[in-house]
């Protein structure tokens, strides 16, 4: 079997470690692995199938003989050394928002629209964490039954913010309960005992960027421009796993039970949906797991044809590192 010569960009982060792990378990062919990072973690040692590897600062001669680049250092590290990867002959998998929009870009759910890789000129973005797991969801609904809106609310772990966010919340716990003040550094207020209305920055139109990166991602990969999505994204003080109350309207009727039965058969989502029992989906149960996982499926009595849907993932293994191994496969195939 070929074997390829992986790098990831950002190594050191939340994300970045999670690819490490997710190559290693999916047993991706690997030749070779570079770690690059910030100046900062230059010189560390990690581990990948039981072999030490020193992490690199990330520069411009970085991709010399790379075969693909899994970026994850956020927006304007893609945007300065995307296109030097991809001259150096590697194929980007880029985990930021810095190309998703950008029309000559695939952006790819391997659920949703595997076929789209194949129309890659050296980049293929990898969506949101929220867009992600929301689209592998819906998708089996829409082929069943054109939506036409969403109205999705969101719970985010602060492990979606990187390593800092989830120190905080730890520190913040504690000293909380210690009795004494949390200190906020990483975001606007205390998010320990509290939640935030408020992920990324705010917009001219009152939204944030996340919300509207739910809204466009979401029209870009369901290849629908016309569906109505709106979207409030809420910071929880959750470790790992997004939860997303959404609520859909189709052009047809879809019942709950009908539903139930697409989305047991649906690729990468798995149904927990057992009031009675109280079986629905929770974040701490998804954390380190692969799948969607929908509960609390229900008509929506409001409007005609109206589904309300529970859906929790692992924000950084199906929202980000899973994502974007599952693209490499495709890519290799
Ligand atoms: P993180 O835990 O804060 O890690 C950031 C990583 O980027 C670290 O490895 C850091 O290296 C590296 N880095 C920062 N500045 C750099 C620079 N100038 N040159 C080279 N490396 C640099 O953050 P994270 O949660 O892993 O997220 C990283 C990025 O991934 C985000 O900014 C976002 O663009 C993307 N992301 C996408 C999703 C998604 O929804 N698909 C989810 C989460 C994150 P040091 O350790 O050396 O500082
Ligand atoms: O906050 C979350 O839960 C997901 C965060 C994603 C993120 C964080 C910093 C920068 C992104 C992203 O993937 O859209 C970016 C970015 O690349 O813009």
């Amino acid at each position: 079997m070929k074997e390829y010569n992986v790098a990831i960009v950002g190594a050191t982060g939340a994300v970045g470690e999670e690819m490490r792990k997710v190559l290693e378990e999916r047993n991706f062919p690997v030749a070779n692995l570079k770690l690059l990072a910030s100046a900062r973690s230059a010189g560390r040692r990690l581990t990948f199938k039981r072999t030490g590897t020193l992490v690199e600062e990330l520069s411009a001669g970085s991709f010399k003989e790379v075969d693909i680049a899994l970026f994850s250092a956020g927006a304007s590290v893609s945007r300065e050394f995307a296109p030097l990867a991809v001259k150096a002959g590697a194929l980007v998998i880029d985990n930021s928002s810095a190309f998703r929009m950008e029309p000559d870009v695939p952006l790819v759910v391997p659920e949703v629209n595997p076929e789209k890789v194949r129309e890659n000129k050296g980049i293929i973005a990898n969506p949101n964490c929220s867009t992600i797991q929301m689209v592998v969801v819906l998708k089996p609904l829409h082929n069943r039954s054109r939506i036409r809106r969403v109205v999705v609310s969101t719970y985010q772990a602060v492990s979606g913010t990187g390593k800092g966010a989830i120190r905080e919340l730890l520190e913040q716990s504690k000293a909380v309960l210690a009795g004494e003040p949390a200190k906020a550094e990483v975001y606007p207020h205390q998010i320990a005992f509290n939640l935030l209305p408020h992920i990324d920055v705010f917009l001219e139109n009152a939204y944030t960027k996340e919300e509207m990166k739910m809204v466009n991602e979401t029209r870009k990969i369901m290849d629908d421009p016309e569906m109505r999505i709106t979207a409030t994204c809420v910071r929880v003080p959750v470790f790992v796993s997004h939860s997303e109350s959404v609520n859909i309207e189709t052009e047809e009727k879809i019942t709950a039970e009908e539903a139930r039965e697409i989305l047991k058969r649906a690729p990468g989502v798995e149904v927990i949906d057992d009031p009675g029992s109280c079986a629905y989906p929770l974040p701490i149960f998804a954390e380190e797991k692969d799948s969607c996982y929908v509960g609390r499926i229900r008509e929506d009595d409001s409007i005609e044809n109206g589904l309300n849907l529970w859906i929790v993932a692992d924000n950084l293994r199906k929202g980000a590192a899973l994502n974007a191994v599952q693209i490499a496969e495709l890519s290799i195939k």
